[in-house]
């Protein structure tokens, strides 16, 4: 068989072969196999050497020929085979409508600050106005100036942290973390004359840890000092208070109990909240919880900071903020608010 004949059978069969290929990779394999190095059509060139002289310059140009008819060939099937994977492309459907939606989080405040705000607008609403004071506090305001002198039992029941001296340069002896918000109290009667009607909301310490008790956790403070206010003014405060809080058929009951700074002295429950006063587990089915210290404030304290106990008289109290978040957003256990699960952050 001819030099010719074999360029003749191969380019007819790259025509049928490359007619064929079903996608560009098929095409690719085909360029390979006829125009690659060692493709067929080189292959005829390699022939050459048992050709006479005289006749080289034809075959070859016979060779180049049928190459540039077979390189014809696959850019022809290569465009309309690259035009069909882009139509194929386009028409697939690209939005599946039966897919599940796909979640955004959204963040929102922590329920102690959420808590805390709504507490502080409550309050400001009835006119009271927000003071502040220092979670690292003096001995003298946290306890001493509250009626609790060194040695009083009642310190033991709030057991604090104190502040190593020798570690933090400058600070007096007798540096604790405040143990609550009553501190709040004696430094703005010792600042400002009464009438007074401030809240304190902040952070403070103690030595406890089980489900209702962190050893950081948040209290407000409300003290209003003034001509005339008696044990009714407490009550209707709170009642306010805990109705704009809670809702309106919250009730509040308040039972005798002993705090060293004030006269008389009162823990102050509310019906539940989870079982609307029928009584449940959370209530230890007695249908009531207890959410804050409430009292008078004692004559020997308004006396400690300047004020004439004759003159005027105050109440004041001190709420857990967390409890308060736990209740309202009905958690069971006051430690997750501090254990950075990002459900209590998530909208
Ligand atoms: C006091 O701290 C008083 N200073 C309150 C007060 C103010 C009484 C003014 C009279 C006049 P008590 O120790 O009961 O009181 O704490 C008040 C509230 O803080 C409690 O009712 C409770 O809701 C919350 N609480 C106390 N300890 C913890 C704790 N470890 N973790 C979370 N909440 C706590």
């Amino acid at each position: 068989m001819s030099i010719a004949d074999d360029l003749l059978r191969l380019t007819n069969e790259a025509q049928q072969e490359i007619a064929a290929a079903a996608d560009l990779d098929s095409l690719e394999r085909l360029r390979v196999k006829y125009l690659g190095k060692k493709g067929s059509l080189s292959l005829v060139l390699r022939g050459m050497g048992a050709v006479p002289p005289a006749e080289r310059p034809a075959i070859g140009d016979a060779v180049n020929k049928a190459k540039t008819q077979v390189e014809e060939l696959l850019a022809t099937a290569q465009t309309k085979l690259a035009h069909a994977a882009l139509e194929a492309e386009l028409s697939a459907p690209k939005l599946d409508v039966t897919l599940p939606g796909r979640a955004h989080f959204r963040g929102r405040r922590h329920p102690v600050s959420r808590t805390l705000d709504e507490v502080v607008e409550i309050f400001a609403r009835m006119g009271f106005r927000v003071a502040s004071g220092p979670e690292i506090e003096l001995d003298r305001y946290n306890f001493e100036l509250l009626g609790m002198p060194e040695g009083h039992p009642a310190r033991d029941m709030q057991d604090t942290f104190y502040v190593d001296v020798a570690t933090l340069p400058g600070a007096p002896v007798g540096t604790v973390l405040r143990t609550h918000t009553s501190p709040v109290q004696i430094r703005t009667m010792l600042t400002q004359k009464p009438p007074v009607r401030i809240v304190c909301p902040g952070k403070v310490y103690r030595c406890d840890s089980d489900v209702t008790h962190t050893p950081m956790f948040h209290q407000i403070e409300c003290l209003h000092v003034e001509r005339g206010l008696t044990l009714a003014h407490l009550k209707g405060t709170l009642d306010a208070f805990v109705k704009a809080f809670f809702g309106d058929d919250i009730r509040t009951r308040l039972r005798p109990s002993y705090f060293p700074f004030v006269e008389p002295g009162c823990e102050v429950d509310i019906s539940c909240v989870l079982c609307r006063g029928k009584g449940c587990r959370v209530c230890k089915q007695t249908g009531f919880i207890e959410v804050l210290g409430a009292g008078m404030v004692h004559p020997e304290v308004l006396r400690g900071v300047g004020y004439d106990p004759d003159e005027v008289t105050g109440y004041a109290f001190g709420a857990g903020l967390d409890r308060m978040a736990m209740l309202k957003y009905g958690l069971d256990d006051l430690r997750v608010l501090f254990e950075n699960d990002v459900r209590l952050v998530s909208a």
